[in-house]
């Protein structure tokens, strides 16, 4: 037994009511405590309130966690050493019944097992600069690639190669699509200097196109890109500057591998003086909104 429903989820899955899927990673590597409970468990209050039921997504013990209760979540974000799992950590963790964070990859991974469609997140990972020489393109992309998913996003961080991204998407078949724009937003601004594939006006638009892309079994995830709302972004120009210098200090300091991410996310967070933090949380919430919309308007249409 890998994986385990909860009751509440499986429920609505056999009923086709929406349920909207999110990730562990954010809590355990993406964000300090309490600040990260609090806005896990505001985010699954944000979906119920939208008429969807929540499922947030951990390893516990060796098992699969579709649908964490609160008291999980807790500890999630309270408990020392949680390994950031990508795919290729599963069996690992799983055999020697370890606890272990879902990153973007992994919680579509289990977010297709449990057949659900709609996950929300912050931002995703990508191929980051220098991947050239590196080779560091995250997992994530590989499963949007591969795997029935749609993710709500932000866009994804300047600490990544955005037009790479967006060319390693391309290569793998996977639409992004911008809600209510033709610009690809940076997670903490609205806009950079590169475009999505297709501005989606609606949840309804939106819903179209996942049902288009599963009725013809055409697989993989599908990718949208929401803005941050405008009152929370910040400015473009100081962010890079902040994200150049946190890649010097990495680079010096010999991090690579899976410790990139989580490193260049600490250091930004230090060197806005956590300004960025606020938003952050507010970009998840605003997704985890756009997000429920889709998950009922797609439960509609799949009838
Ligand atoms: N980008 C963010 N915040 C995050 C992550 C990415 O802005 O919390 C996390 C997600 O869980 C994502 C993972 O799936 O980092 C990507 O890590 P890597 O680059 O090692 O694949
Ligand atoms: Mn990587």
């Amino acid at each position: 037994m890998y994986l385990r429903v909860s009751d509440e989820v499986k429920k609505a899955i056999q009923e086709n009511k929406p349920v909207v899927a999110l990730e562990s990673t954010i809590i355990s590597h993406g964000m300090p405590y309490p600040q990260n409970v609090k806005t896990a468990l505001e985010v699954e209050k944000i979906i119920r309130d939208n008429g969807c039921i929540p499922a947030t997504i951990g390893i516990i013990d060796g098992i699969v966690v579709v649908g964490m209760n609160p008291d999980e979540i807790e500890e999630f974000g309270k408990r020392k050493g949680i390994e950031k799992v990508s795919r290729r950590d599963v069996p690992v963790i799983m055999a020697k019944k370890e606890w272990g964070a879902t990153t973007v990859a992994t919680t579509m991974l289990f977010a297709s097992m449990a057949n659900i469609e709609v996950f929300v997140t912050g931002g995703i990972g990508g191929v980051h600069r220098g991947a050239e020489t590196t080779f560091d393109i995250s997992a994530d992309l590989q499963e949007l690639a591969n795997t029935n998913v749609t993710v709500i996003c932000a866009g994804a961080k300047a600490i990544l190669d955005l037009g790479l991204t967006l060319e390693y998407l391309e290569t793998f078949g996977v639409p992004v699509l911008g809600y209510k724009t033709k610009t690809l937003p940076a997670f903490y601004s609205r806009t950079s200097k590169f475009s999505v594939d297709y501005k989606m006006d609606s949840a309804d638009e939106i819903a179209n196109v996942i049902k288009a892309k599963r009725d013809m079994k055409l697989d993989g995830g599908v990718l949208v890109t929401n803005p941050i709302p405008e009152e929370y972004s910040l400015d473009e120009a100081k962010m890079d500057e902040v994200i150049k210098e946190a890649i010097q200090e990495m680079d010096k300091a010999g991090v690579h591998g899976k410790e990139s991410t989580p490193y260049l996310l600490g250091k930004v967070k230090e060197l806005t003086g956590g300004s960025s933090l606020e938003s952050n949380i507010q970009l998840v919430f605003n997704n985890a909104r756009l997000g429920s919309e889709i998950a009922k308007k797609y439960c509609e249409l799949k009838g």
